[in-house]
Order: C-alpha cells, then sequence, then structure tokens
C-alpha cells in the first residue's frame, strides 16, 4: 500500500504525485494543508521531523525527501521507469534534480512566499495562530534556515534580505532549461522522463503566479514551446492543476500577478 502525504501547493508534492501517476501506481492521498500548520501536527512530526510535504508510506516504510521518493520508486516499482538508462541522459537528468534540491527550490519557495503565500495565510489564520504558525517551523526544515526566513518573508514580503537574488537563480536556471531544451526536445534527451516530470511544478508555479511573461516574448522561446507540451500531457492537469483546491489557485493568480511588477525590474523586463 503506498501513502502519500501530500498539499495542493507543494512543488516537491507535485513532481512526486505526477511521477506516481505516470508510473501507474495507485496511492492513498492524505492532504496535509501546510498553509493552515497541519505538518506540525505531533502525528505528522512522527513521520516527517522536518514538517515538510511529501512523505511517502510504503507497507510502513516511511520515505522522506521528493527526490529520494522518487528514486524509490523507480528502484521498487521498475516496470515504469522514470530514470533514463543512458548514462549521459541520467547524469543530465540527476544535473537537474540536484539543481533543484540545491538551489531552484529554495528560489521558488521564496518568491512564491514572497508573492502569494505570505497574503494567504494571512487569510487563514488569526494573527495569534500565525504567530504560532511561524514559531512552529523547527529550525531544520525547508532548508536549515527556512523557520527565519520564512518569518522575514511573510514580514516583509519582497522587501525581506535575499529575495532578489532568489529571483534571480530561478532565472538562471529557467535559462538553463532553455539552453538545454534547444538541445533536446525534453530535458535530459529527447524522451520524456523524470527531469522533465521534476522541473514541471517549479515552471507550474510561476504560471499559476500569472507570471508566464518570465520566459514569453521570445525571452525563453524553447522553454515556452516546452511548457505547451507539457500542459497537453494527458495526466499534466489530473496530477497537478486539479489537486490545488479552488480558493488557493485564485489566490495565487491574484496575488501572484499583483507580484509581477516587483519581479520584472529584477528580471530586467520593461
Ligand atoms: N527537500 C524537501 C523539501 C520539502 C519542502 O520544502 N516542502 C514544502 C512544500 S514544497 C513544505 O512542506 N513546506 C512547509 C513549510 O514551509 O512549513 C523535499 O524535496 O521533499
Amino acid at each position: 500500500m503506498l501513502d502519500l502525504y501530500h498539499h495542493g501547493s507543494s512543488v516537491c508534492a507535485a513532481k512526486v504525485r505526477w511521477g506516481m501517476v505516470e508510473k501507474n501506481l495507485e496511492f492513498n492521498a492524505r492532504y496535509i494543508d501546510i498553509l493552515k500548520g497541519e505538518q506540525f501536527d505531533p502525528e505528522y512530526l512522527k513521520l516527517n521531523p522536518k514538517a515538510v510535504v511529501p512523505t511517502l508510506v510504503h507497507d510502513g516504510k516511511v520515505v522522506t525527501e521528493s527526490t529520494l521518493i522518487l528514486e524509490y520508486l523507480d528502484l521498487v516499482f521498475p516496470e515504469k521507469k522514470l530514470t533514463p538508462e543512458d548514462p549521459m541522459a541520467y547524469v543530465r537528468t540527476r544535473f537537474w534534480t540536484k539543481a533543484l534540491d540545491e538551489y531552484l527550490h529554495l528560489a521558488c519557495g521564496t518568491l512564491t512566499f514572497a508573492s502569494a503565500h505570505r497574503h494567504i495565510i494571512r487569510k487563514k489564520l488569526t494573527e495569534e495562530a500565525l504567530a504560532e504558525f511561524l514559531a512552529s517551523t523547527p529550525a531544520d526544515s525547508v532548508t536549515k534556515d527556512w523557520a527565519g526566513r520564512k518569518n522575514q518573508l511573510v514580514a516583509f514580503g519582497f522587501e525581506a534580505p535575499g529575495v532578489a537574488e532568489m529571483v534571480q537563480m530561478h532565472d538562471e536556471y529557467l535559462r538553463k532549461m532553455n539552453e538545454d531544451l534547444q538541445a533536446h526536445r525534453w530535458l535530459a534527451s529527447d524522451e520524456f522522463g523524470l527531469a522533465d516530470v521534476s522541473l514541471t511544478p517549479y515552471v507550474n508555479r510561476i504560471a499559476m503566479m500569472g507570471m508566464s511573461e518570465w520566459w514569453e516574448n521570445g525571452r525563453y522561446p524553447y522553454l515556452e514551446d516546452w511548457w505547451k507540451r507539457i500542459q497537453a500531457w494527458p495526466s499534466f492537469k489530473s496530477s497537478i492543476l486539479d489537486w490545488c483546491p479552488e480558493d488557493l489557485t485564485n489566490d495565487l493568480m491574484t496575488y501572484g500577478s499583483k507580484s509581477w511588477s516587483e519581479v520584472k525590474p529584477i528580471l530586467g523586463i520593461a
């Protein structure tokens, strides 16, 4: 039995969900509302002491870390593998999953919190509940300094330290995606695979926040073409978009679109 603890606007949960659907794996979806603080429930902390989603429980075995969950699933259920066999395609895939874990994930989390999540949690929580929510984040969470960063992002938005650098870092990786997609049809080779599944939620996040101009108008044409093909992929909508509740989808678009005017100058878009 496979249980996946996840959330509708979690990028790393989305990549695991999509991977499982692509691998034809059935799972019980266990929803953890990370914008209401359900990740701090003592029972959930026993599974995931960092208080983050996703967490996979496979026949009682607990696996955390989204990249490792996908690697685990490819080992345990090799019938339809997402990881390429070709050594260079494998290396290019690992380049992307490593870049996500080391850099891009924090850049995306920072952008999302500064643009939208800071407003969304304020709508959901009273001042008192918000203070408790912020105080509950463990010292070692999304990153070793996430608790402090989250506090600053909620308080100051784009004025919080380091936000511009994170937006620029996000841009650096989108530019690199565009380059790789010029060299081959999908991210790691001419075949769709784990790199595409893993990076999609990060591009989708920008689109859901009304910021697709980031790659449009000739800025990143190969990325734009890939994104169109991803959106047309049969399981994309049901695995990624449909899990995000309607109010959250609307809020991401509303607050994200308003924040685009803050992001554009950082990217040098007129
Ligand atoms: N390295 C972890 C990161 C997990 C993570 O950052 N999850 C976010 C959602 S994408 C989360 O649960 N955040 C909760 C919070 O900020 O309190 C993984 O890949 O699984």
